[in-house]
């Protein structure tokens, strides 16, 4: 049996926080390293989602190029995963060639056969940024739920996805004008062609989680209507048709296809192209896709259907388990407020397997979780440390004081026969829990081995035994190691370097397969340098990381703008910035951002709107001497014709604007 896994694309626009990790990878990368235990053949490949509106909006927002964004953003996220020893077979990027040649051929496959039909259609147009709005260029009232804040392209809230012009009072992203609607050919996938051959898919699929099952046969009911599969855009990978110059294919038509391209570059990189067939032109491949609950929609639907239409029979998702979210103190994580914990940053403070181990613990499986230091902390200290450490440490210590780091291959007695007995039945629980993917409850379960060791310790009371019958405690270490070499196996999928730690500790080779868990060993252990196996959290430390989380201010997730590059004095001079005395001040209506200000600028008055009220109350701002760039082109905002641009800082949320220059006139030149 073959299988692809496969986590969710992350988009190349920011860095990895702990929700993304929780939800996609770590239960994905627990899964690989499952099936790897029981030698089955599986690739693990991802790679990072280089395309669409958000990374062209980050570029944009930073002055810099996509290729730049996601280049910088590609090296942080695999570095991210590293840290934390997500290993992916592959980790590729669809902003790369081959990429964009398989993502080509996947559309002019469906084109040929007529799954793909062409018609003119209406979209936003932003008349003053003169461009047409795809997906997160706009922002609205979701059509179905009525949330706001709704996207082009879907809803964040009730996770539909709709034509764009339905969506409620939009608003352009790049200036907050209202958008016109404009005609514009596009390319359409006939999702409904797909339908039977869907349903008779989906009626297999039993063993799918509940929610990701329920909302594809409410799709299939609904009946599948067509869906836009391209944009007037120019950052992405171009519609293989020559009438189609200027468009490019949406995102989520050609992410999933980074599953197939990221094998290809896999296959290659082994030396062998041919071999990634063997995985994907195969009907027996067992597919599982990590999600988030918001990517069902194309991993369930869409990418099935476009799977379904091509000319070489690939196999088809096997199984798409999808995470609900995992929110952070009790609040949503939001990258934009800074409400997040990024990999990389945690782990310079703590070891992987901690926080590997407290994700597991706390996945979003069934419900959103929540992640609380305080409930980290407990974790650690109460279970890896307080159980799972406490039997090493207790065994290890025992045995070298009173066997000189030898537990000899006794003879298990009737009670011995009995723990181990029941460790068993646990550890075998946990192996239908992994194929179920079932990390959280398996956290648990491991664990009961550790605290029956721990019991069973306690109700030998070796201590006391030991200055009678040195070889009935023989046999209590002999119990309690095998029980640790079994949890060295079944919580090796969790936190693996911690299990080889401890495996070195006993003198056993690392982890190689599952069997190795409920073999019963032979030979004697022959303890190596023992140390603690894990350290507990401090209350300082939660401290620390609360006061840095709530600051905001995580050192190094300060994202300073690229610096733009360099110009000539002349481009310079062209730039006309006065000093201007603010006359009068007053909030755009139905607006928290703007507000339309009269300004003095020596030679004349001139009205203007500055996205500033969010930073300054208009009274205040009165008789105040700013810089104004004057000759800046006017437009008309909000129905106010806006003559030039007041000049602020802005870090993050703060702004402020420059000034005080009381001392000078309006109109004096700045330079
Ligand atoms: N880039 C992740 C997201 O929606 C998206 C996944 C693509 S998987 C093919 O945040
Ligand atoms: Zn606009």
């Amino acid at each position: 049996m073959k299988y692809i896994v496969t986590s969710a694309l992350p988009y190349a626009n920011g860095r990895l926080h702990v929700g993304h990790v929780a939800g996609a990878y770590l239960p994905a990368d627990i899964f690989v390293r499952w099936l790897r235990l029981h030698k089955e053949d599986v690739i693990y490949i991802c790679g990072t989602d280089e395309h669409g509106t958000p990374i062209s909006i980050s570029a944009d927002a930073q002055g810099v190029t996509p290729q730049e964004v996601v280049e910088h953003y590609h090296k942080d996220i695999k570095a991210a995963f590293d840290a934390i020893n997500i290993q992916f077979d592959n980790f590729s990027g669809t902003a790369r060639a081959p990429h964009h040649e398989m993502a080509q051929e996947f559309f002019l496959n469906l084109w040929e056969t007529g799954h793909i039909k062409a018609r003119d259609t209406r979209q936003f147009y932003c008349e003053h940024d003169k461009r047409f709005l795809p997906d997160r260029y706009v922002e609205g009232t979701c059509p179905r739920c009525k949330a706001e804040g709704a996207r082009g392209d879907q809803c964040d809230v009730c996770g539909q996805i709709y034509d764009t012009v339905t969506l409620i009072e939009p608003k352009c992203k790049i200036c907050g004008n209202t958008p016109i609607i404009r005609d514009t050919r596009h390319w359409f996938l006939q999702l409904g062609d797909f339908t039977q051959e869907l349903q008779d898919w989906i009626a297999h699929k039993d063993y799918w989680k509940e929610n990701v099952r329920n909302f594809m046969l409410n799709l299939l009911e609904q009946g599948l209507v067509e869906r836009s599969i391209t944009r007037d855009l120019s950052w992405g990978v171009p519609v293989p048709l020559p009438e189609a110059e200027g468009k490019v294919l949406y995102v989520w038509f050609d992410a999933p296809i980074g599953y197939v391209s990221s094998t290809i570059e896999w296959a290659k990189n082994k030396g062998e192209p041919e071999l990634w067939k063997e995985y994907w032109l195969n009907p027996d491949t067992r597919m599982v896709h990590f999600i988030g609950k918001d990517n069902i929609i194309f991993h369930a639907l869409i990418w099935p259907a476009m799977l379904m239409g091509q000319k070489e029979s690939y196999c088809l998702p096997h199984d798409v388990p999808a995470n609900e979210f995992m929110n952070l103190e009790g609040d949503k994580i939001s990258t934009s407020k800074n409400w997040a914990i990024w990999v990389n940053e945690f782990l310079q403070d703590f070891p992987a397997d901690y926080l590997r181990y407290y994700l597991a613990v706390n996945a979003p499986e069934k419900g959103d979780s929540d992640f609380s230091f305080a409930d980290f902390q407990l974790r650690i200290n109460s279970e890896l440390n307080n159980v799972l450490g406490n039997l090493a440490n207790r065994v290890f210590a025992f045995a070298s004081k009173h066997f000189e780091g030898v537990i000899p291959a006794v003879e298990y007695d009737e009670h011995a026969c009995s723990v181990i007995q029941e460790a068993w039945d646990l550890i075998n629980q946990a192996n239908d829990g992994y194929r179920e993917y079932q990390v959280k409850k398996n956290t648990r379960i491991i664990m009961d081995v550790a605290r029956l060791g721990n019991r069973y310790f306690d109700e030998r009371k070796p201590w006391a035994v030991i200055k009678e019958d040195k070889d009935q405690v023989a046999v209590t270490l002999r119990v309690c190691a095998d029980l640790l070499a079994m949890i060295s196996v079944a919580f090796y999928p969790i936190i693996p370097q911690s299990m080889n730690k401890l495996r070195a500790m006993m003198g056993l080779a690392e982890v190689e397969t599952w069997d190795n868990a409920l073999q019963e060993a032979t030979f004697a252990y022959q303890l190596q340098e023992t140390q603690p196996l894990f350290r507990k959290v401090s209350d300082a430390e939660v401290e620390e990381q609360l006061a840095k989380l709530h600051s905001g201010s995580q050192e190094q997730s300060v994202e300073y703008e690229e610096p733009k590059p360099l110009i000539n004095f002349d481009d310079f001079g062209k730039m006309d910035i006065r000093v201007a005395k603010i006359l009068e001040a007053a909030r755009v209506p139905k607006t928290d951002k703007l507000l339309h200000l009269k300004v003095d600028i020596g030679f004349e008055t001139r009205e203007l709107v500055a996205g500033i009220a969010q930073s300054y109350e208009p009274e205040k701002l009165i008789g105040r001497h700013v810089a104004m760039l004057i000759n800046l082109e006017p437009r008309k905002i909000r129905g106010v014709l806006s003559q030039g641009m007041i000049l602020a800082a802005s870090f993050e949320d703060e702004l402020a604007v420059t000034g005080p220059l009381s001392d000078l006139p309006p109109g004096s030149v700045i330079r």
